[in-house]
């Protein structure tokens, strides 16, 4: 969204104040966008960095002297209960949303105790600074996929968890106190069991995002190949804009509850390698098992061979084994029932525009010229690329 439409007087002001955690991450940005079209003041949680961490929302930030400005951004850590509090009390929101987190399960066995502090730790300090402050607010937990861990497909709310991972530990006890202030303090709190969501704007170093890139780095002349850990595992993976939609649902209910969003479709990582190439006009192959397995140009578009350097036979995937996780998740896949009938929510973007959508967006980014039918679909589905959920839900 455009910092002008923001600004328009037509848009509807709610009156309505969220305060979002996490607001410089991928769903932060989309939620933003999101929670400003339906008219609401949004205040979000930034961390002071010797670089600027806000380029996600960079678009929709009007100066805070601007008199119809409704974005403000405060500093604060999740591992600093003082500023919480005061930053719950004095803005006084209607609705938290609290998705800051230490977001990477590979990242978390390097840092098992930073990611317990943030991830676990972190809600406990938010849910206590709104039942300190006395405030009346609706709280929506970013809860995961990951805590189903090694449970077996499909899951849903009632599935049991076994987390596989500190990130995932920790999200499991983040769960638990966010069911434990609704029962104890009577307080609207609701745990979003997402399931992956993706989009242009993922972190670079999420496996979907590592291969757009890569696939758009190694046609543009820019990397020579991709490093993978396990092209197995499966996952069900969503456009991430229709997915902060579900979080509002969530806080518009009349009763809090917990509910699992995805799109009940699963695919392999390899899935996800041999379509991002062929979208951009190159046939992958396989040769080899296990760490020695490589990925191989099988064939290029005509309409590729005068854009690239990349020839058949060229190796352009490798395994790494430095990204295999010590205990993994394999197979990820949501039953929706209940969102679906509760929230009546039902994602419309598919895996193979998912794909479209994010290598059409990273071609873009390195220089590559495209058809671009990933912004078609977005557009035809009432999802614009760039002023993007304004249209949704
Ligand atoms: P993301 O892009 O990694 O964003 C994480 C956000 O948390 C960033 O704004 C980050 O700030 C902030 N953060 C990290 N450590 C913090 C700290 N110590 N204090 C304050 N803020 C901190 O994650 P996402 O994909 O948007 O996901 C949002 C939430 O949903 C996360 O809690 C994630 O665990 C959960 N989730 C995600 C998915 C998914 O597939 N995306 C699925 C299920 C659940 P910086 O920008 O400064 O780093
Ligand atoms: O993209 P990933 O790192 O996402 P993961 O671990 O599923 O976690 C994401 O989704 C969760 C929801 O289920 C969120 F809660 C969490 O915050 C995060 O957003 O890895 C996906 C799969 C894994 O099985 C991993 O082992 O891809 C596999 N993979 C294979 N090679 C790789 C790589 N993952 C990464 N990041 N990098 C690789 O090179």
């Amino acid at each position: 969204m455009e910092a002008e439409d923001l600004k328009r007087e037509d848009l509807p002001h709610t009156g309505r104040k969220a305060l979002i955690t996490g607001i410089t991450g991928q769903d932060g940005s989309y939620l933003t966008e999101f929670l400003l079209s339906k008219g609401y003041e949004v205040h979000g949680l930034i961390r002071r960095a010797s670089t600027f961490n806000t380029g996600r929302i960079d678009h929709i930030y009007v100066d805070p002297h601007v008199s119809d400005a409704r974005l403000f951004l405060h500093y604060g850590d999740l591992a600093d209960s003082g500023q919480l509090t005061h930053l719950i009390y004095n803005i006084r929101p209607d609705e938290v949303y609290h998705l800051g987190a230490q977001s990477h399960v590979r990242v978390s066995f390097d840092m098992p105790e930073f990611s317990g502090n943030i991830t676990g730790l972190g809600t406990t300090r938010l849910l206590e600074a709104i039942r300190r402050s006395g405030i009346n607010t609706r709280f929506y937990q970013a809860s995961s996929s990951e805590m189903f861990g090694a449970s077996a497909p499909p899951q849903n709310e009632k599935t049991p968890f076994y987390p596989r991972s500190p990130y995932a530990a920790a999200k499991v006890y983040a769960y638990w106190m966010t069911v434990n202030y609704r029962e104890g303090y009577n307080m609207f709190a609701c745990n979003g069991i997402l399931f992956n969501h993706e989009s242009p704007r993922r972190g670079e170093t999420f496996v979907t995002r590592k291969i757009t890139r890569a696939v758009a780095g190694i046609i543009a002349g820019k990397q020579d190949k991709l490093y993978l850990g396990n092209l197995e595992a499966r996952r069900d993976w969503g456009f991430a804009p229709e997915y902060v939609v579900c979080q509002w649902l969530m806080l518009q209910q009349d009763k809090p509850a917990d509910y699992a969003i995805g799109t009940g479709e699963s695919h392999s990582v390899r899935d996800f390698v041999e379509l991002a190439f062929r979208y951009a006009g190159i046939e992958i192959g396989w040769e080899g098992e296990g760490v020695d397995e490589k990925g191989i140009v099988r064939s290029l578009s005509p309409d590729l061979r005068n854009m690239t350097s990349v020839n058949v036979g060229d190796v352009i995937l490798e395994i790494d084994p430095k990204y295999f996780r010590p205990t993994e998740v394999e197979y990820l896949l949501a039953d929706t029932s209940k969102a679906r009938e509760m929230l009546g929510w039902e994602p419309k973007v598919t895996f193979k525009e998912l794909v479209r959508i994010m290598v059409e967006s990273d071609m873009e980014l390195a220089g590559v010229n495209l058809s671009f039918e990933g912004k078609k679909v977005l557009e035809e589905k009432g999802i614009n690329w760039t002023k993007n959920v304004q249209t949704v839900g």
